[in-house]
């Protein structure tokens, strides 16, 4: 036999030229209109523009990539959806800094990701990408924004603001660092107040909080994430009676119990009642207002637990309604006008914080709470717990905690004093931004009718293109004349638009929606086809996206089922959070120079190669150490598939038959690894995930198959074994590695695209193993290992184990006291 002459695998023949396919063939990744099929929804979230993928994308995308391939290949109706969530600051910055107007220079980079996304092989569904800074897109933020002002979800309040007196600006909280403006570093941010728009997420805590145990597809963490921000607290809301003025100071306590022990009433520093218990005292108002900027900042630094607590008293006086007591009123600088009623009655006795300050000040602190089963002084103050009884409180002595909360509850109630009353810490989402590169609200205020929405026919409010970017402060589209001046919907008379434009959360929360019918240009998108889509099967992204992100689209699904657009209460039903990707032990990041470039990797490896590597290296949940070591291997691994499939193709092709009726020697033995191979890859894909340890098998299976050309070659292994072996190789390789396996899936002769043949199905008898292993344990600690019939029951698993050599060794003649056995997995003898 001549010599054959052996092809090399080169990367950058095979992908460029399948990319040419695919591009002229956009239906392979389209999703179908057919609604009897069933669907399957992948989502991964969709990037910021900034110009270049970095290695978290290709990781998130190589996951979702994935999946939709193995979806498409079992047959499902797949929307595999890719847009760019395209307004922000990034834009206006790059346009203060190259004169790029923000428009133009998204516009690029958007180009740019794209060109590497096509580069890199991931199949999206094109025909219904979306940009958000596109009026086709925004018009419909500000459909939804009326929509959600007719029914009071959208609302107008003074808020406070991060503000610079330098930059005479508001500034995003991510501008603000620190404490301190990005531009100006000394200069410490101040909190104005300004008219800002909200978004009444409050209205729907208790639904965003329930819905989260329907989500068993969610990871707990994420799970737990949402509920501590949506931060439910029942208690009880109590007034405290001015001394001599009547007053009302109503405070939230989620410790009734412990109100004989209220020793002060606190309030924070913005209570509205603070000028007046502090008029005319000038000391006492300049000290809170120091305060209030204190707090500012702390808060602005992220850490108000762990600021020095700092208090007033203010010379007045308020009444505990339930026992007639006189106690002192305060402000402290850890109390939050934005939490509760932003004042508390304070219990230094039961509480750590209060404990401190008490300490701190010489306020008295009192026992009111003793610990259960034990007297008064056994234990000591503070006492935090909520297991106690009730002691110096009066009639509701010897009640214990819980029962006494009921007790005083009803009797507020009774009193007319107070309320039981459930308080979330979630807090309407502000979305005016008073920025320039974003969806502009659609209001108008005229002189004579103050607020007026802009009609539904007058959509959408065009951001205007032609404007200049200065560091001037103030909201941009205030200097536009053009945009800022229009008449008043109802008289027709003069009035301004609304300047605010919408924070990009809003463009987010609901993107994934308008994927299922892009191009509609009378709704958002048909409701017919989203009930056909939705919910999402599967999203994947970031933890960092785990909090505001996806409340923001639960919340957003709930007013749209509301408003009669959806029936899914939820907008997915399983969630995925991927690691980071790190390199050299950190966060892989520009402003930590290392990153490492997807370009590259792709030139150097292949597109197939760094994306199988971005999934083999590490489980997708955890942290990925880049290596390009690690992709070299990948690369050598799919040089070694390229030739062992080409090689072999040849005699694949004489199979005169799909499969051998009883195969034996070689043959059974490849054919049995294979069988094993695909049930693990297939269970993989069916929820566990864990990619690295598919690919791992499949390398396993690859190095077999180079194990056995000789029998390949010689014949021993019948050409319809060298079919099947191949064929399925490839097939399992095609979710992974998607250029090369279509190459050689034509090389096997193979019809059609791969992409829509047909996932291979293990053969359940076939896989199974004769004989396991099973790792043997004393208490705990790996000792031996046995081999069993894959159908050994207990008893004979629990004699092979005791009867191992090493076992009997190791146990030195003692007998297990308990013996735990894992069916299949493991044996753990635990001995004294
Ligand atoms: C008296 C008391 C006694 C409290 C005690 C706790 C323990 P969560 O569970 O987070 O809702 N609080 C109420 N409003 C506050 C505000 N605006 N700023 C700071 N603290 C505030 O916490 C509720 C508890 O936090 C409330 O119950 C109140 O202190 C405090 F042994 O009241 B407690
Ligand atoms: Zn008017």
């Amino acid at each position: 036999m001549a010599e054959e002459k052996e092809l090399r695998y080169d990367p950058a023949t095979i992908e460029p030229k399948w990319q040419a396919k695919w591009a002229a063939n956009p239906a392979l990744y389209a999703a179908e209109t057919d609604t009897s099929k069933p669907k399957y929804y992948v989502l991964e979230m969709l990037p910021y523009p900034s110009g270049q993928l970095h290695m978290g994308h290709v990781r998130n995308y190589s996951i979702g990539d994935a999946l939709a391939r193995y979806m498409w290949m079992q047959g499902y109706n797949v929307l595999h959806p890719m847009g760019w969530d395209a307004f922000g600051l990034p834009a206006e910055n790059a346009a203060l800094k190259n004169n790029t107007p923000p428009r133009e220079w998204t516009l690029q980079n958007i180009a740019a990701m794209k060109r590497q996304m096509l580069r890199l092989g991931l199949g999206y569904d094109w025909a219904n990408e979306i940009t958000t800074c596109l009026p086709d897109y925004y018009r419909w933020n500000q459909w939804f924004f009326l929509r959600m002002y007719e029914r009071g979800l959208a609302y107008r309040k003074q808020s406070k603001v991060n503000w610079c007196s330098l930059c005479a600006t508001v500034l995003a909280n991510e501008q603000v660092i620190d404490g301190c403006c990005w531009r100006h570093e000394d200069n410490i941010v101040e909190q104005r107040n300004l008219e800002q728009w909200f978004y009444r997420i409050t209205e729907y805590a208790q639904e965003l909080l329930d819905g989260l145990d329907k989500l068993p597809g969610w990871p707990e963490k994420v799970r737990t994430m949402q509920r501590n921000w949506i931060g439910r607290s029942e208690g009880t809301e109590v007034d405290f009676t001015v001394e001599g003025g009547g007053e009302k100071i109503r405070v939230f306590t989620t410790r009734v119990d412990t109100i004989f022990g209220a020793t002060s009433v606190q309030l924070a520093p913005e209570h509205p009642l603070v000028p007046a218990l502090t008029a005319g005292n000038v000391a006492l108002e300049r000290e809170i207002s120091a305060m209030i900027d204190k707090q500012k900042t702390a808060r602005e630094a992220g850490d108000l637990g762990a600021v020095e607590k700092h208090g007033v008293f203010l010379g007045h006086y308020a009444i505990n309604p339930y026992n007639g007591e006189r106690v002192p009123i305060w402000v402290a600088n850890y109390v939050l006008m934005e939490y509760g009623t932003g004042a508390i009655m304070s219990v230094p006795g039961h509480d750590e914080r209060d404990f401190e300050f008490a300490t701190k000040y010489g306020v008295e602190i009192r026992r009111v709470i003793r610990p259960v089963g034990e007297s008064e002084d056994e234990s000591e103050l503070p006492f935090v717990s909520e297991v106690g009884v009730l002691v110096n409180s009066g009639q509701y002595d010897g009640l214990i905690c819980g029962e006494a909360q009921k007790k005083l509850q009803q009797a507020a109630v009774k009193g007319g004093f107070g309320e039981a009353k459930v308080t979330f810490r979630l807090r309407d989402w502000g979305v005016s931004r008073q920025r320039y590169w974003g969806t502009p609200i659609p209001m108008v205020n005229c002189p004579e009718h103050g607020l007026v929405p802009v009609p539904d026919d007058q959509l959408p409010v065009l951001l205007p293109e032609q404007i200049e970017i200065t560091q001037q402060g103030g909201s941009p589209l205030s200097r536009v004349p053009e945009f800022l001046n229009t008449t008043c919907p109802k008289c027709g008379g003069p009035a301004t638009r609304e300047t605010d434009t919408m924070d990009t959360f809003v463009d987010s929360s609901w993107y994934f929606y308008r994927y299922t019918d892009a191009k509609n240009s009378s709704a958002p998108f048909s409701s017919e086809i989203a009930n056909y889509w939705f919910p999402i099967d599967q999203y994947i992204g970031g933890v960092e996206h785990a909090i505001l992100h996806l409340i923001y689209s639960r919340f957003w699904t709930k007013v749209m089922r509301d408003l009669g657009l959806i029936v899914n209460d939820e907008p997915t039903t399983r969630q995925f959070s991927q690691g980071m990707v790190i390199k050299d032990g950190a966060k892989m990041s520009k402003s930590r120079g290392n990153v490492v470039s997807p370009d590259e990797m792709v030139a150097r490896y292949g597109a197939d190669a760094a994306r199988m590597y971005a999934l083999f290296a590490a489980p997708p949940d955890r942290d990925l150490d880049w290596q390009e070591d690690g992709v070299a291997g990948i690369s050598r691994f799919l040089g070694r598939v390229f030739r062992i499939v080409t090689r072999f193709a040849p005699v694949a092709s004489k199979a005169n038959s799909d499969s051998v009726a009883a195969p034996e020697g070689v043959s059974l033995a490849l054919l049995r690894k294979l069988h094993q191979t695909i049930a693990k890859v297939t269970l993989d894909f069916a929820g566990r995930w864990h990619f690295n340890t598919s690919i791992a098998a499949i390398m396993s299976l690859v190095n077999e198959l180079v194990a056995a050309e000789g029998a390949m070659a010689s014949g021993e292994v019948p050409p319809a074994v060298v079919a099947e072996l191949l064929r399925s190789l490839v097939l399992m390789l095609a979710p992974f590695a998607p250029f090369l396996a279509a190459e050689l899936w034509v090389e096997l002769g193979g019809e059609g695209e791969i992409l829509r043949k047909p996932w291979p199905v293990s053969d359940a008898a076939l896989a199974k193993e004769d004989e396991i292993e099973i790792p043997v344990q004393i208490n705990g600690k790996l000792r031996a290992v046995i081999r069993v019939a894959a159908d050994a029951d207990n008893p004979t698993i629990e004699a092979a184990a005791l009867a191992h050599e090493k076992i009997i060794e190791w146990l030195a003649g003692k007998t297990p006291v308990k013996i735990i056995i894992v069916p299949g997995k493991l044996v753990n003898l635990v001995v004294k």
